[in-house]
């Protein structure tokens, strides 16, 4: 049986075509029928562990959510949970499953990691730490952290940081680069000043319009002569409120791991912006242009186009809020119930970057029926919402729950990642779990 779930697993992963017409039978997809009255049903069955009882609402050609996952590599990494998932480990990068993301605040130690680069090794002292802020600005300033800390307002913010690339593993084909499902992200406590208070104190000259970020971590080949990430945003955003230079998560000092002594976080954009171990900001009259910020890098197309195909120059925008999108936090994927479990209750959260999210549904039976969340109240506009769901079982067996979340302009998640992009960007399909009943 074991061995059964697994090969078909593979099978979907290597030729979901051929997988599909193995398990579905002759008519695959085509006829509900053909795969309700013959041997496909069984097939399915089998691999999934249990009768399907929504089996006719199954879309064909799916692959079921307990098939959908592949063995993780084992993690280890000093302060953080083992149970992260491990997608490389030069640079270090790790995903949080989404049963891990059960918390109303990410502790620390389950927060995703995404290095590009070689992390500074000695940071010394944090409050001698040096930021300057230099380019289109008045007077250019340099200060340490201390003097930082104290100079300026502090400020406290719970706010999503996200990866560009989470839910890149959805796209088809596969995209370049780490194969995030959903766990390029968390919602951590912030503290740090504005970064916007900082801009003025060193005061915007005319024409500024872009910032440009750069740290103190090195190039992964460790060629000196490399130049490591440096993205920046349009000034706009950096003189948000919600935009902050930060030493504090959760109450803790900044772990190093996650850019200590100082980074940036700019919240709702991708990941990329929120600079780590900062050290310098240059206010620009252009776009920036360092590593990260050209050709295909954190950028979508603008007009879609075919899966698979050459990116045509010209085509491409600087993705900048990020899409919406849910995951279910409990039950965990692939968790069995008692039999004659009746009732499920459902956790999970839900996000976007600069709209926030009004709404979240939950399905038990592929997408035919939909019923809303309670969601909690945002703190602030780049807060999560926490939500809750209780569905009710018609009986034992396979169940898929689906969520998808609704932004504040009405978009929702989409069934498929779509608008398919060479390195597998804004890929935001609902989130699916399996769970087995008896
Ligand atoms: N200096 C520096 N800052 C960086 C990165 C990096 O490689 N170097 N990675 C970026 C990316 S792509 C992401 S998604 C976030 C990840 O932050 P975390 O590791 O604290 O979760 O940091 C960003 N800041
Ligand atoms: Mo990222």
């Amino acid at each position: 049986m074991a061995r059964r779930e697994r090969s078909l697993g593979e099978l979907y992963h290597a030729d979901p075509e051929r997988a599909d017409h193995e398990v579905f039978g002759r008519r695959t997809g085509l006829s509900r029928r053909g795969f309700l009255g013959g041997a496909g049903l069984a097939g399915m069955t089998a691999a999934v562990g249990g009768t399907i009882p929504f089996a006719a609402s199954m879309p064909g050609g799916l692959i079921p959510a307990a098939m959908a996952q592949d063995a993780a590599a084992p993690f280890s990494f000093p302060g953080k949970d083992p149970g992260l998932t491990l997608l490389g480990d030069k640079p270090l990068v790790a995903e949080t499953p989404a049963h891990l993301l059960d918390d109303e605040t990410t502790p620390i130690d389950k927060f995703f990691i995404r290095n590009n680069g070689i992390p500074p090794e000695n940071t010394g002292d944090p409050n001698a730490w040096k930021i300057s802020v230099q380019g289109l600005v008045k007077s250019p300033l340099e200060i340490a952290l201390g003097d930082l800390k104290s100079r300026f307002q502090n400020v406290t913010n719970r706010m999503v940081l996200e990866c560009g690339g989470n839910g890149r593993a959805y796209f088809d084909p596969p995209a370049r680069g780490n194969q995030w499902t959903t766990g390029g992200a968390g919602c951590a406590e912030w503290t740090g000043v504005r970064l916007k208070d900082v801009l003025e104190a060193a005061g915007i000259a005319p024409g500024a319009i872009y910032t440009a970020h750069d740290g103190a971590d090195t190039h992964l080949s460790g060629d000196s002569a490399k130049k490591p990430l440096s993205r920046g945003v349009r000034l706009e955003k950096a003189l948000e409120e919600h935009s902050m230079i930060v030493w504090a998560m959760n109450g803790q000092d900044l772990p190093a791991i996650h850019g200590g002594p100082v980074r940036l976080i700019i919240p709702g954009w991708p990941g990329s912006a929120s600079h780590k171990w900062l050290t310098k900001i240059t206010l620009r009259d252009v776009e920036h242009d360092g590593q990260g910020m050209t050709g295909t890098s954190y950028r979508v197309p603008i007009k879609p186009m075919v899966p698979g195909s050459e990116p045509q120059e010209g085509n491409f925008r600087i993705l900048e809020s990020m899409p919406v999108r849910s995951v279910i936090s409990s039950p965990a994927n692939g968790t069995t119930l008692p039999a004659g479990t009746r009732k499920l209750s459902l956790r999970g959260a839900s996000w976007n970057g600069d709209e926030g999210v009004s709404a979240t549904h939950v399905s038990i039976d592929f997408g035919a029926t939909w019923q809303p969340a309670s969601m909690s109240e945002p703190r602030n506009r780049y807060d999560w919402r926490r939500w809750t769901a209780e569905l009710d079982v018609p009986s034992d067996g396979y169940y898929e729950i689906w969520s998808r979340a609704t932004d504040a302009k009405g978009r929702m998640q989409t069934h498929a990642a779509a608008n398919w992009n060479p390195q597998g960007y804004g890929g935001n399909p609902l989130h699916r779990i399996a769970v087995l009943i008896g």
